[in-house]
């Protein structure tokens, strides 16, 4: 598991060589930003359960047949089983936005979920429907100008939107 400071570490290490220029600069612009970056994991996690149950009840108008009999989200055990995953995959996204790096997305939690969701029968094209849906939720709140100083947020919000798309890509 890397963050954005130990993956430029570990690469220059691989080569045996001393950092960059342009690696010194991304990274204290990274640390330059950070406000916006603690601010916007903040938001996302203090609003976990609002970001999954609105992009699942979307997914279920969209989707109907997974809450019907016989559907993968159908009978309490299974809902609550999508749900939890939603969750899970929500919180690896606000570890890799807190490090600025994918890596423990991608270890931790997608490595191996698409083999997992085969076996299960469950479909991985509406996970990553569902994770859509989240990442539209997270980022119109992150976006949300109310009750913070304006700034730029545009390079941050786009990492995030990559974090998302990474799950669903890596589901769907
Ligand atoms: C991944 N999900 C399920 C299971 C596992 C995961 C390992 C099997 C064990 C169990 O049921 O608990 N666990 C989950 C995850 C990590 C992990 C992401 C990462 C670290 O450890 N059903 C739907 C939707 C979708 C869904 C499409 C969006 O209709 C999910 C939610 N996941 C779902 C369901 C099950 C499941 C299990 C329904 C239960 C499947 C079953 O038992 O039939």
């Amino acid at each position: 598991m890397f963050d954005a400071f130990t993956k430029v570490v570990s690469q220059a290490d691989a080569r045996g060589e001393y950092l960059t220029d342009g690696q010194l600069d991304a990274l204290s612009a990274m640390v330059a930003d950070g406000n916006k970056r603690m601010d916007a994991v903040n938001r996302i996690t203090g609003n976990a359960s609002t970001i999954v149950a609105s992009a699942a009840r979307s997914l279920f108008a969209e989707q109907p047949q997974l809450i019907a009999p016989g559907g993968n989200a159908y009978t309490s055990r299974r809902m609550a089983a999508c749900l939890r995953d939603m969750e899970i995959i929500l919180r690896y996204v606000t570890y890799a936005v807190f490090t600025g790096d994918a890596s423990v997305l991608e270890d931790r939690c997608l490595n191996g979920l698409r083999e997992t969701y085969q076996a299960l029968g469950t479909p991985g094209t509406s996970v990553a429907v569902g994770v859509g849906k989240m990442k539209d939720a997270a980022i119109a709140i992150v976006n949300d100008r109310n009750g913070i100083t304006p700034g730029d947020c545009s390079a941050l919000v786009s990492e995030i939107a990559g974090y998302f798309d990474k799950a669903a890509g890596s589901v769907g």
